[in-house]
C-alpha cells in the first residue's frame, strides 16, 4: 500500500477517535495510555533537545566579530518580530476566544493560581545556582541561560573548544532524530488523546479546536502581512509583494514538512536567488534563525495558552500575560526546527503560569495542522531578517566607501 503521509495518518487517527469517542463515550478511557505514552515521550526529550539545539545555533556563528556585528542586528530583529508575534497571538486568541463558554472544563487540582514571583525574581531565577539541578528539574529559563553561556564561551574560546561544539552538534542531530521517531507515533498519540476527550465531553469539543486552528491561521497571516511587510518595506527597502512572492516556495515547503530545518536549503536558495541576499548573510542568518527564531511558534504559544486558560476557566492576570510573552520569546529561542517542537515547548510555557498540563492533550490532537502554519511563518520570518540585515550591511559598506 502506498505510504500515506504523516498528516493523513494523523487525520485518520483524529477522525477514528472522534467517531469511537462519540459512539462509545467514556469507555474510550481504555485508550488513554496511548495518549499518555506520546505526551511522556514529548516531555522526555525537551531538556536535551533545547540544550543541544540552542548551543548549536549559537556556535554556528563561530566568529566572535561577526557574532557581535551582524549577529547583534540579527538577534535584535529576531526579538522584536518574536515579541510582535506573541502579542498578535495573544490578541487574536483573546478576540476569537476558542476556549470561552465551554461548560466542559476538566476539573483539575493545579488550575488554582500559585503565588507568582515578582518580575525581578523571575529574571533573577533565570540564573541557575546548580546547572545539574536546572537540567534535572527541566527549568527551561535556566537551561536557556546555560545554553547561551556555553554557546558564547565556545565561540569565544575558538579552536580549543571545537570538540565541545562538535559534541553538542552531534547531540542536537541525535535529538532531532529521536524527535522524528516520536513524531511518527503522533497518529497513535492523537488517537489516544482525542478518543477519551470526545468520549467524556462529546462532540462539543470539536468546535473550539477548529477555532484554535482559525486563530493560528489568522495570527500567522497578520504577522506576514503586517509585521514582515512593514519590516521589509521600511528596513529592507523591498516591496512586500516581491518578498512574499520570493519566499513563497520555502513557505510552502515549510507548510508541508512542518520542519524549518528540512526547509533550510530551500529558504537559503529563495533568499539568495529571489530576494538578493548575499551568501554570507543568508548562510549566517537563516541557519541561526531556523534554530533560535520561531515567530510562528511564539504565535502558537500565545494562542494555546489563552485557549487552555479559557478551557479551564482560569483568568490570566496581567503579570501572567507578561510571563507568557517572555516565556514564548525564550522557548522560541530554545525550540528546534523539527516537527512538534512548539508542542514540546508549550509544556514550559504552561508551567510558567501554573496552567494544567492536561491542556497539552487538547492541542496535541491538532498540533500537526498548527505546526504547518507556524513553521511557514518561522521560515518567512528568518528570510525577512536576512533581507533587513543585508540592507543594513549594504548601508554600512556604502558609508565606509564614502
Ligand atoms: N515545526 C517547528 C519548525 O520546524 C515549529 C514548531 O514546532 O513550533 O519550525
Amino acid at each position: 500500500m502506498k505510504k500515506i503521509g504523516m498528516l493523513a495518518q494523523i487525520f485518520i487517527g483524529f477522525i477514528l477517535a472522534v467517531i469511537l469517542g462519540a459512539v462509545l463515550g467514556p469507555k474510550m478511557e481504555v485508550v488513554q495510555p496511548l495518549g499518555d505514552l506520546f505526551l511522556r515521550l514529548i516531555k522526555f526529550i525537551v531538556v536535551p533537545l533545547v540544550l543541544a539545539s540552542l548551543i548549536t545555533g549559537i556556535t554556528s556563528l563561530n566568529n566572535v566579530k561577526k557574532l557581535l556585528s551582524v549577529g547583534g542586528k540579527t538577534i535584535a530583529y529576531f526579538m522584536v518580530t518574536t515579541l510582535m508575534a506573541v502579542s498578535i497571538g495573544l490578541l487574536v486568541g483573546t478576540v476569537i476566544a476558542p476556549g470561552k463558554g465551554l461548560d466542559i472544563a476538566i476539573p483539575t487540582e493545579n488550575a488554582e493560581q500559585k503565588e507568582m514571583p515578582s518580575v525581578v525574581d523571575t529574571f533573577l531565577n533565570i540564573i541557575p545556582t546548580n546547572p545539574f539541578e536546572s537540567l534535572s528539574t527541566g527549568n527551561i529559563l535556566q537551561i536557556i541561560f546555560i545554553a547561551i553561556a556555553i554557546g558564547m564561551a565556545i565561540t569565544a574560546v575558538g579552536e580549543k573548544a571545537k570538540p565541545l561544539a562538535d559534541f553538542f552538534d552531534s547531540l542536537a542531530q541525535v535529538m532531532y532524530k529521536i524527535t522524528g521517531f516520536i513524531m511518527k507515533l503522533a497518529p497513535i498519540g492523537v488517537f489516544g488523546i482525542m478518543a477519551p476527550i470526545v468520549g467524556n465531553y462529546g462532540l462539543a469539543i470539536i468546535l473550539p479546536l477548529l477555532k484554535v486552528i482559525l486563530a493560528v491561521a489568522i495570527a500567522c497571516a497578520i504577522q506576514l502581512l503586517v509585521t514582515y511587510s512593514i519590516a521589509v518595506r521600511t528596513l529592507g527597502k523591498m516591496s512586500p509583494f516581491q518578498f512574499i512572492k520570493g519566499i513563497l516556495p520555502a513557505g510552502l515547503v515549510a507548510f508541508t514538512t512542518a520542519s524549518s530545518s528540512a526547509t533550510l536549503p530551500v529558504s537559503i536558495k529563495n533568499t539568495e536567488e529571489n530576494l538578493g541576499v548575499s551568501k554570507e548573510i543568508s548562510s549566517f542568518v537563516l541557519p541561526l534563525g531556523s534554530t533560535v527564531n520561531m515567530d510562528g511558534g511564539a504565535i502558537y504559544q500565545g494562542i494555546a495558552v489563552i485557549f487552555i486558560a479559557q478551557f479551564f476557566n482560569v483568568d490570566l492576570s496581567f503579570s501572567q500575560i507578561i510571563t507568557v510573552m517572555v516565556m514564548a520569546m525564550l522557548v522560541s529561542i530554545g525550540a528546534a526546527g523539527v516537527p512538534g517542537a512548539g508542542l514540546i515547548m508549550l509544556t514550559m510555557v504552561l508551567q510558567s503560569v501554573n496552567l494544567p498540563l492536561e491542556g497539552i492533550a487538547l492541542v496535541a490532537a491538532i498540533d500537526r495542522i498548527l505546526d504547518m502554519f507556524r513553521t511557514s511563518i518561522n521560515v518567512m520570518g528568518d528570510a525577512s531578517a536576512a533581507v533587513v540585515v543585508q540592507e543594513s550591511e549594504n548601508k554600512k559598506n556604502l558609508r565606509k566607501a564614502a
